[in-house]
This record gives structure tokens, sequence and C-alpha cells, in this order.
């Protein structure tokens, strides 16, 4: 074993979803070293554990499994379990962790970020739990970062991970596993594979978007392979390092090759993408665009008809963001639902609590306690389980369920890359202005409430502050702005938009045209385009 002097490095603080940087930065001497080292060292160290790792495949990604393997063995882990080419889905790594009653994982991703040698890379640690580390094991592992003085490796060869088996690495076992099998095994105990089957033999057609990330070989395996689903009908289906030069955000932006086939002739029946690192879906019917608030209620009233579900669910939870949709159901179903601060690691409490079966973020986020973080495939294959069921197509579901729950109108804004200074700025001056506030009339509507949202973990009484201003209207409608903690550069301001209809008449708008009123009045209290300078968000989703 060789123990390395090395210093703090400034910056490594885990953000929304683990530590993300440019890959350059990755690359820089000792830079990925202190911060696993870190990670070993706030969990108690490595000696004797077992660990889960993988990635999404991109650049850098087989280069960094090699230095976390060597670290691992040097930190005493007796194994690691590595997914096959290093390559590992973020919910297929959270099922290893758990299926093999391991002491964690670390995960090689920036998700939604785009890849490459000057793009991004990232890594977070998951616990036994399967879910992302809570904010007090992420401050543990950032404070430990900064009085780094030391870190552990061993010299050895890269281990071949190209090929499944056993083989030692220093003392520690290296299991190289396939990265599919599993993963798809567990999603055939959850849903009715032969009812989907049957839709698909009927002449169902999807198109999947991988946009050449992590979730190709799994779609391709699952709706192609298992559920007979035509070839072609996974596209971008090959993990690239720099996924193709796509940024695999699955967004109507970003994915907007999948809204072409979906809002062009002869559009298949069923469309959806997902993000880098497969945890992310977006849902695309003919000609009709599933807000991914909607998609989450939509699953939490018909989950009951797929086979791992049929005993109802314990409860619901979203984040702040995320639309009252999922509200709706949980009131009418009579389960309790639970809002968190955003990112998925605020759910784990609540689903290792049993409070909550399913959980969804307004990012493109959807999953349930079959694992701990969100899953992209999990969220397809319950919509097709419930297509299959109801007979209905997407848009004829969305109609259903708007008659019977009312429509939340939601958008979000995103203005990125704006400058950290006038970012940090706007969000002071809002945040001063709040208490003022209250009882003011804005563009026709009263303000109700303001203010910045603090959340207290009903589990563990842990208490998150600062997680998102929000603004809201005597009739339920409302704004909220936070700053992204996935980026890289600059700053992201996102604007999240929603407003309650109960009119069956108003169900047919354009959200953006329903979300109007909303929309002047957040410019007239947060002046984001004056400030910036922008004349409208980079994405809208
Ligand atoms: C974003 C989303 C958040 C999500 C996070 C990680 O965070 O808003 O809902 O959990 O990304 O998703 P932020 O701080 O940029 O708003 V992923 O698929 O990038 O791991
Ligand atoms: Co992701």
């Amino acid at each position: 074993m060789t123990t390395t002097t090395t210093r703090p490095i400034a910056g490594q603080k885990p953000g929304t979803s683990g530590l993300r940087k440019k890959t350059r930065v990755f690359m820089e001497p000792h830079y990925l070293e202190n911060f696993v080292q870190a990670v070993f060292d706030a969990i108690g160290g490595a000696a004797g554990k077992t660990f889960v790792v993988g990635g999404d495949g991109r650049y850098h990604n087989d280069t960094a499994a090699q230095i976390i393997l060597r670290m691992a063995a040097a930190n005493g882990a007796a194994r690691v379990i590595v997914g096959q080419g290093a390559l590992l889905s973020t919910p297929a790594a959270s099922h290893l962790i758990r299926l093999n009653q391991t002491d964690g994982g670390l995960i090689m991703s920036a998700s939604h970020n785009p890849g490459g040698l000057d793009e991004d890379f990232g890594i977070k640690f998951n616990g036994p739990n399967g879910g992302p580390a809570p904010e007090g094991l992420t401050d543990r592992i950032y404070a430990r970062t900064t009085e780094i003085t030391q870190y552990h490796v061993i010299d050895a060869p890269d281990v071949d991970l190209h090929t499944i088996g056993d083989s030692r690495l220093g003392d520690m076992t290296v299991s190289v596993v396939d990265p599919v099998m599993d993963y798809a095994a567990l999603m055939e105990t959850l849903f009715d594979f032969p009812a989907i089957r049957a839709m698909i033999a009927d002449g169902f057609r999807i198109s999947f978007d991988a946009m050449n990330a992590i979730t190709g070989p799994y779609a391709t395996a699952i709706l192609q392979n298992r559920l007979g689903a035509a070839s072609g009908t996974v596209v971008h289906g090959t993990p690239l390092p720099d996924f193709g030069g796509m940024h695999p955000d699955p967004n109507p932006t970003w994915a907007h090759e999948l809204m072409d086939t979906m809002n062009g002739m002869g559009a298949p029946d069923f469309g959806a993408a997902s993000d880098g690192d497969g945890d992310r879906n977006m849902i695309v019917g003919p000609g009709i665009y599933v807000s991914p608030s909607d998609s989450l209620a939509v699953l939490a009233a018909g989950a009951h008809l797929a086979p791992g579900y049929t005993q109802g669910l314990a409860g619901v939870a979203r984040s702040m963001p995320t639309s009252a949709a999922a509200d709706r159901v949980a009131e009418k179903l009579g389960m309790p639902c639970y809002e968190t601060p955003t990112g998925w690691k605020f759910f784990g409490n609540l689903m290792d609590d049993g409070r909550v079966t399913l959980c969804g973020e307004e990012s493109f986020g959807t999953g349930s306690d079959h694992v701990r973080e969100k899953d992209g495939l999990w969220a397809v294959l319950m919509w097709l389980n419930i297509m299959a069921v109801r007979k209905m197509g997407v848009a004829d579901i969305m109609a259903d369920h708007w008659q019977t729950y009312g429509r939340n109108y939601y958008s979000r804004h995103d203005y990125e890359a704006i400058e950290t200074e006038v970012a940090n700025a706007l969000v002071a001056d809002l945040r001063a202005g709040l208490p003022d506030l209250p009882g003011q009339q804005v563009r026709g509507r009263t303000i109700a409430t303001a203010d910045d949202y603090t959340y207290h973990d009903p589990v563990d009484g842990s208490v998150s502050e600062h997680q998102g201003i929000r603004v809201i209207f005597d009739d339920g409608a409302r704004f909220v702005i936070r700053l992204s903690g996935t980026g890289t550069s600059g700053a992201t301001l996102r604007l999240y938009l929603e407003a309650l209809e109960l009119d069956p008449a108003n169900f047919d708008h354009d959200p953006q045209q329903a979300l109007a009123g909303i929309i002047a009045a957040a410019e007239d209290i947060a002046q984001i385009r004056a400030r910036t300078g922008r004349s409208g968000p980079d994405v809208t989703t």
C-alpha cells in the first residue's frame, strides 16, 4: 500500500446530487483521490466493507473506476462489485447495493450534464439503503476534504473489468457483474410483463431515446428483448463517452429528436427518454407531452394496477417545487403526501420508514421504494403497465386524470449560466423582501404567504434551511425560485410556476398561456429578466 501526502482542494462540496465538476478538474492530480478518501474517512473507514462501483460511461469513467478500486483495496475493503465495463445506471447501482446488502456504493456520473473531456464528470456516495448520502453525511465528507492530509492507494495494474467474474486486487475481491441482469429481473417482479408484451404484440409502438447514455443496454434488454418491441424502438442506444455530443437531459429542448418523432406524422403510441445516468424519464404521447408533475400524479393514481403495487401505496412524496397534482390524488385515495426539498436524498428516510412508496420531482424524476433512487425505465414500465391494463393512450389517460382531479398547470423556466453575483443578489433581495409580500396585490392576485422553505425531516428530525423561495397566492397559484445545485459553470436560476384549474372547459390550454399571469407576477416581484438582461428562459419544461 502507498500512502500519498496531499493537501485539501477547495470546492469539494457535494451539491444536490454528489460532487460535479468539469472533467478536467477531476483529472487534476489528487482531485478524485482526495474526495474518495474523504468519503471512506467520513463513513468510518472502508476496512472489511463491501461496495458497489459503476458509472454512466462518460469520459473518464474507466480511469476513475480503476482509481476507486485501488483506493478501496488500500483502505482495506473486502469486496467491490463492479458493473461490467464499469457501467451501471444509477437505479441499477442502487439495486445492487441493496440486493447484496453492501455498505454502499460510489456512482460515477454527472447525470443530465453533458459528458466529455471539456464537459462534466461527477461522483457520489450512496449508503447501505441504496440511497444518496443524506445531508449530514455529505457535510461530513465535505468537512473531511477541507482537512485531508493523505490518501491510500495500492500500486497495481488495472483490473480487467470486461470479463464477468471474480478476481483479486491486493487483498480485495473484485466481482464484475452484468450491469443489466439483476435490474431487469427486479423490473419483471414489479410489472405485468405478459400484459405489456401482449399490448406490444397487438401493434403498440414505442420510441425510447437513450440519448447515447447508460439506459441504452437496459432499454434494449427490457423493451426489445424481453417485451418484444421492434428493433429500432431504442434510439441512440449505445453509451458513448461524450454521449455523441447530445445533452442527455430528457426534456423537450434537449430530447428534441424524440419530440419531433412524437409530433410528426405516423408517431408511435408512446415515447420516452432518459438521462445520462438513467434515473430521469420524460413521457410523451402522439402530440402530447406529459409534465413530470402530472406523470407522478398519474402513477400515484394507477400504481395499484401493477403487480408490485397491488396492495396500494403507503403514501407519496414530492419535492417542494413539484406541482400539487400528486397531493390531489393522495387526498382522494386517502393516503399521506409529503413535501421535501429538491434532491432525491430527502426521500430516503420516508421510504426507509415505510411512510411512502412513490416519490417524484418535477425535474423528470419518479421512482418507488424498489430502490432508493429515481428510476427512468421503471417509470416507463409503470406507464406501459397502466396503459396495457386500462387500454388507453397517453392523451386519454391525461384527459381522464384532469377530469377526475383537476389540472395543475405547471411549468419550469430555467435561466442558465447567469453571473453568480447577479443570481445571488437576486435571491438575497427577494429573501429580504419576503416579510412585506403577504397581502400585496400583484396582477390581479393577492399574495397569501411568502417564505424561504425550511424542511423538518419527520423521521430523524433534521432541519434543512434555504431550500427555495416560494410565493403563494390566495387562489393556490404559486411560484418558486431557487438556484441549481448541479451545474458546473455560473449559476442556473430555476423559476417554477403553478396554477390550479378546476373548470373542465379550461383543461386544454397551453400551459404558458394558462400561467401567463403567474409568469408576469413572478417577473414583477423577482425581476429575473430585468436583472439578468435575458429576454426569456433558456429551457422551458
Ligand atoms: C436538479 C433537479 C433535482 C434533481 C437533481 C439531480 O437539481 O432540479 O430535482 O434531483 O437535479 O438529478 P438542481 O439543484 O440542479 O435543481 V440528476 O438526474 O442530475 O442526478
Ligand atoms: Co440523472
